[in-house]
């Protein structure tokens, strides 16, 4: 068995979720590369320090630069806030290390550019964490399209719902609040939460082709973690658009961090000319399926659980019938990451795969500036 050994880039929710699915991988998965987790870094000492100890990480760096100067590590995950994804991805391509990158991808497209480029040119694998993909649910719907269960698509439907943002005494900037900080962030939920229903959307359903906005920013100042002055927010707190695919369906997205009582409900809908298909990440396991072409007297939409062994990646797990979570989506990305290696055929989505969802995004938040339909830049 091959060894590899991690460099993981920061210790929040993501650093925390991504080193558990490390750490598992292995106990669950038949794979030709074994895990070392080699070093934790960040810019707190004691923080990093208790992190590193938790999840059995070998060693402690508090500068990323140093940590890619080493020569014991091979894949370096990028954990950290997103507006070092940049920095942090090329000088990591250039060290020759293996990249993986929490989403989104970068602040924009432009960015985004550079990261492709720089691990395209120095041939390292890489990979974004765009994890709900690797919901056995979810990959069941991405199969069922493929095999033309659901025909000639109609309709795409999204939602990602929260309510966390509300309070206009919360501040913005610093460790856990820089998701509120444009600067820092990119933008508000059309790159945190439409991203992953974006990711999801174009796996699912093929490119995107233009797409018409609205943004809104409910709060308009807060007051600044790092700066302690009160500052004008920057951010999208919600955002909706119309899309017309290129397969020529067509579809709404909606997000927003002020639908009082939702915490993270991510939706999906999909209406095709035979079948329909929809899901919700507060009931993961299942899958909602209507088929057409069932009996007449018999047809209705039937709940599927998704749990059984020759339900995707659940042959991996427990007995028919239990449940996997949220944290086993990311386990599965690791899994399909080395599977990757292995094959020489890179799972997606890549650097460049998640540089489509940046042109959506992108898009996105022009259009809700212009208040006019906008094109999607192609993907090359
Ligand atoms: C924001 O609250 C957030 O944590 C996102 O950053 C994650 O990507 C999403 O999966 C859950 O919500």
């Amino acid at each position: 068995m091959k060894t590899l050994r991690l460099g993981m880039i920061g210790y929040g929710f993501m650093g925390r979720a991504h080193s558990n699915a490390f750490r598992k991988v292995g106990n669950f998965f038949d794979l030709d590369h074994q895990i070392v987790m080699q070093a934790a870094c960040g810019r707190d000492a004691a923080k990093v320090g208790a992190f590193a100890q938790r999840w059995g990480y070998a060693t402690v760096e508090t500068d990323w630069r140093k940590l890619l100067a080493r020569e014991d590590i091979d894949l370096v995950d990028i954990c950290a806030p997103n507006d070092v994804h940049l920095e942090i991805a090329v000088a990591a391509a250039k060290a020759g290390k293996m990249v993986m990158c929490e989403k989104p991808l970068a602040r924009d497209g432009r960015e985004g550019e550079k990261m492709v480029k720089a691990v395209e040119q120095a041939g390292v694998p890489n990979m974004v964490w765009y994890n709900y993909r690797r919901i056995p649910a979810v990959t069941l719907a991405k199969q069922l399209i493929d095999q033309g269960k659901l025909g000639r698509i109609f309709h795409y439907r999204a939602k990602f719902l929260q309510d966390w943002t509300i309070n206009p005494e919360l501040p913005q900037g610093g460790a856990g609040l820089w998701r509120l900080d444009a600067k820092v962030a990119g933008s508000g939920v059309t790159g945190d939460l439409l991203a992953h229903c974006i990711d999801t959307a174009l796996w699912l359903n093929g490119s995107i082709a233009k797409v018409n906005a609205m943004t809104e920013t409910f709060v308009k100042e807060r007051k600044h973690n790092l700066t302690g002055k009160v500052e004008k927010v920057g951010i999208d707190d919600a955002c909706a658009f119309l899309a017309r695919f290129s397969n020529g369906s067509l579809a709404t997205f909606e997000s927003t961090r002020y639908a009082r009582g939702h915490k993270a409900l991510y939706t999906f809908e999909i209406n095709g000319e035979h079948a329909s298909i929809a899901w919700d990440l507060h009931d993961l396991h299942r899958l909602q399926f209507f088929d057409h072409k069932d009996e007449g007297r018999l047809r209705g939409w039937r709940s599927i659980h998704v749990t059984d062994g020759d339900h995707p990646y659940m042959g991996k797990w427990w007995v028919p019938g239990l449940a996997i979570g949220y944290e086993h989506s990311f386990v599965h990305q690791v899994a399909d990451f080395l599977e990757g290696l292995a094959t020489d055929k890179p799972a997606s989505p890549t650097f460049r795969d998640a540089l489509e969802t940046q042109y959506v995004c992108d898009a996105v938040l022009k259009s809700a500036k212009t208040a006019k339909w906008e094109k999607v830049k192609a993907l090359k």
